[in-house]
Parts: structure tokens; sequence; C-alpha cells
């Protein structure tokens, strides 16, 4: 998806080819949604069209001429639509499901109700199987966030996160920088999932600073569930790779001219991988982590992003050529995890370098004295795995809790207006990108080093070690609080937050 700021003026934002879905299905708009009891709806004006539609189907993605897949999708297209918001400018969106199950569209990163948010766990109404939902809320923060499935696949690899049923959306500030000549969004995905027991482990993160005896306890679990006889949990492998959904080399290039400075909206929609990007010959400004301004820009030779982070950077394209931006590891980008960036009047075979390995520090973007205010209250979490103990699959717990989907009991009552610091520990050797629904928090320590100033929604644990995030409990009803990976949430790793009503 390459949109020129010209382009989308003229368009008026991407609402201008969204319309058009009737609005016939109001009977189906569920008693008690804010919809349904505004005095605007059904009732005074039944034809009142929505700002947006969208129509959750499978379709297929062409990957590539000699590639095509058949998933659920947005629209009839991966990825979904580029939802242009304006912050605080009310919005209507209605959510057919042409599908034959039930689904949930979540409003990853922003500040919305319960209602509204895309979390059954939550109180979320499911879109009905061959029904749709209308929902309205007011677009907050400002930022780049987007929007996906949000339904347990357990399983079922065709669905929630493994399809591709994910989509762009930025919230345009009140006051935009302008800095940049073009605006270009990447949507990084994989298709075709499949499961096996080979883990490829990514060590990426700094600080390194493990917590002791973790590792210890982790290889002697292992040793101890193979002796009784168990397999390790399965992991999810991909068969295709994309960004924007084509395979690296299929769909256009990225035009630029040298001189130009150009502002990449990173997305990271794997349902279980951590992607990283490189454009030899040029680095990253980082702008913002998840669409929040960050302290301190820097300028980075690689981006990592866990599952659903965001990274917003501006490349300065000073390195006339034919490039290869793509993911570091070769076997993924070669078989598609990249784009090809073509600088104007310039010819040939696009070119692809590896870098030196670089190692992802969330403190560089961060203040340089931070000294985050102390929280009302400190909530201890640790995250824990009984290997193999769910239909093969490693179950996850929180505090000892493996998330019940029957139950869906809160673990942690919240007093609104508070401000909470989450103190987790991992006790597992993945990394886990951790994510806080319907708010974004603050970086607090990272391994035991304090840090400060950098503000996101989801945030790489990694394995055996600690991290503090500090966030006000400002949302009344449930909060949902999970691990992103699609495998690990739908296996336990997820906890309730409740804050009154
Ligand atoms: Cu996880």
């Amino acid at each position: 998806m390459i949109v020129s700021r010209r382009h989308l003026l003229r368009l008026g934002g991407a609402s201008a080819f969204l319309h058009g879905a009737n609005t016939a299905a109001w009977a189906q708009v569920q008693p008690g949604h804010p919809a349904a009891a505004s005095p605007t709806s059904s009732e005074t004006e039944p034809t009142r069209p929505a700002d947006y539609t969208l129509r959750i189907a499978t379709s297929l993605v062409e990957l590539g001429p000699d590639t095509t897949v058949s998933t659920k999708t947005y629209n009839g297209q991966f990825p979904g639509p580029l939802l242009r918001l304006t912050e605080g400018q009310r919005v209507t969106v209605d959510v057919y499901n042409d599908t034959d199950t039930p689904e949930q569209l979540h409003w990853h990163g922003q500040f919305v109700t319960a209602e509204v948010d895309g979390a059954a766990e939550e109180g979320t109404p499911f879109i009905p199987a061959h029904g749709m939902r209308r929902i309205e809320f007011v677009p907050r923060p400002a930022g780049f966030r987007f929007y996906h499935s949000h339904v347990a696949a357990g399983t079922d690899l065709s669905a929630g996160t493994y399809s591709g049923q994910a989509g762009p959306l930025f919230i345009a500030p009140r006051h935009d920088p302008g800095a940049y000549d073009q605006e270009i969004f990447l949507t990084l995905k994989e298709f075709g999932p499949f499961l096996t027991r080979t883990e490829m482990p990514v060590d990426m993160l700094v600080p390194t600073d493990q917590v002791p005896g973790l590792h210890e306890q982790s290889v002697a679990a292992m040793k101890a569930a193979l002796a009784a006889g168990m397999n390790q949990g399965y992991e999810l492998a991909y068969n295709f790779f994309s960004v924007n959904g084509r395979m690296l080399g299929q769909g256009e290039p990225i035009r630029v001219k040298a001189g130009e400075r150009v502002l990449f909206h990173v997305l990271n929609a794997s349902a279980t991988e951590i992607r990283s990007l490189h454009l030899p010959g040029h680095s990253f400004r980082v702008v913002a982590l998840d669409g929040n301004p960050v302290p301190r820009p820097a300028e980075v030779p690689v981006l990592w992003l866990g599952t659903a982070e965001r990274v917003s950077a501006i490349v300065e394209m000073k390195q006339p050529g034919i490039w290869v931006m793509g993911d570091l590891m070769d076997e993924d980008r070669t078989r598609g995890m990249g784009v090809v960036v073509e600088y104007a009047g310039r010819e040939g075979e696009p070119q692809w370098r590896t870098p030196q390995p670089y190692r992802w520090d969330y403190r560089r973007f961060a203040m340089d004295d931070a000294k985050p205010q102390e929280p009302d209250e400190i909530i201890d979490m640790v995250f824990a795995a009984r290997i193999g103990a769910r239909q093969g699959f490693d179950e996850f717990t929180v505090n000892g809790v493996s998330f019940s989907m029957e139950k869906m009991q809160p673990l942690f009552r919240l007093t609104r207006g508070r401000r909470y610091r989450l103190r987790m520990t991992n006790a597992t050797d993945d990394v886990h990108p951790i994510h806080l629904h319907r708010h974004s928090f603050e970086l607090t320590a990272i391994a035991g080093h304090p840090t400060g100033g950098v503000i996101k929604d989801v945030a790489m644990l990694g394995s055996f070690q600690t991290m503090a995030v500090d966030f006000t409990a400002d949302q009344p009803g449930r909060s949902l609080f999970h691990c992103h990976m699609q495998q690990h949430m739908d296996f336990g790793f997820m906890a309730l937050f409740d804050c009154g009503s």
C-alpha cells in the first residue's frame, strides 16, 4: 500500500472507496450497543450510511503470479484497506461477516469501550456469522494503529490472526509534523501456516540480563516432560512470506528519488513471528513506536518488531540504486519477506547486503534521565509454560492460572484513576510480545534497567527476563492483557483486568 499525501487528499481519505455497502441490516445491530441507543441510529435515520464498511469473507490473495492463497480478509484484499481517521472525530463502521463463524474485530491500540474494542473476553458482542454490527467510536490516541481479527484459533490455522484479517489504521493528529515527502505503509505477513516442533530462537534484545535460575528450571522442566513421554509443544511455521500481500519482487516497487525523506509505517501483522527489516545503505530514524512519538528519535540500521508491534521511521534516500528492503532471515526474505526500493533513473537487479548483527533496545528511544513517577500500586505477574500440555501445544499460565475461555474470570481488579505498574517475569524461553487492550503503557524497566518515556501497547519481553510497564486505569470495564502470539494467547496466556463500571 503506497499512498502519496497528494493522492490521499484527492481521495478525501480512505472513505471515498469504502462507502457504498448497504445499511439495510439495521435489525441486526445488537440491543444495548451504543449505535442502537444513539438518537441518530436506526429509529430516526435508518438509511444513514456508515463512514466505513468492512466486509469479512474468504477471498483469494495473489502473493505472486504463481502463488495465490485462500484466506479470510477484509473487503477482499490483503492488507485490509488503510483507514485514515482523525483524532477525536467520531466514526461509524459497519462490519459485515460473510463467513460461517462469528468474528471479533479488534481496534488495536485505541482507547475505546469494551463494547466496541473487539474482544469477547471483555464482553464485546460477536459479529454474527452472516450478520453485521454497526459500531461507533471516537478515534484516539493519534498515531499508527491497526485492526485485526481477535478470535481464538486454537488448532484451526485458518482462524484469527492466522488469516488475512489485518489492516493498517492511521489516526491523524491535529498537528501533522509534515517533514517528509512520501508516507508508505508496510504490512509484514506470512501465509500458509503449519505446525512444527522445531523452534527458531530469535536472540535480538538488549539488555540481555536474565533472572538467575529460570533458564536452569526451564531446561529441567523440558527434560522431565520429555522423560514422561511428552513432546515439545507445537511451534508455528509458514510457507509464504509477503510485504503488503506481495512476495518480494512480485509487487510494485517502492519508487523514490534521491534526497527524498520517506516515512515508513511498518506493521508486523504476523500471527506469531518476530520480524526484522533492513534497507542496505540506509538507516531508519525511528520517530514513533506503536504510533506514539518517542522522546528521543534515533537512527538504527535494523528494525525489529514483535507480533503486532509498529514502527514509524524516516529514511533519507541517499544511496541511489535498486535495493531489497527485507527481513534479516535469509530463508524468509528470499521466499518473500521483502520489497524492492527503486530510485528514479536506476535499473538492474535488486541488491541485498546483510548488515552487522544488530540488537534491539527500546531504551535507545527513551528519555536520557528517565525517572518514571512511582505507581500507586504494583502488580506482579509471572508467565510460565507447561510443556505440550494442551492438544500438543504448550499451555501458558499467568500467575499459575491458564486463562479459561469458558469462565472468562478477571484475574486483577483495578481502581479507576490509579496508576499501576505491571512487574512481569518471563519464566519461559520464548520472547513474548505482551499487549494490553484499551490502554497505552510506559516502559519503566527492561531486564532490571530503569527507563522511561517510551509509550507502547505491545512490548517484547525477553526469555527469562523481567520488564515493568506503567499505565493509568482510565477505562471502565474489562481490559484484556495477553501475549500477542496467537498460539500463546489461545493456550492460556491471557488475563483480564476489571476496572468496574
Ligand atoms: Cu507469547
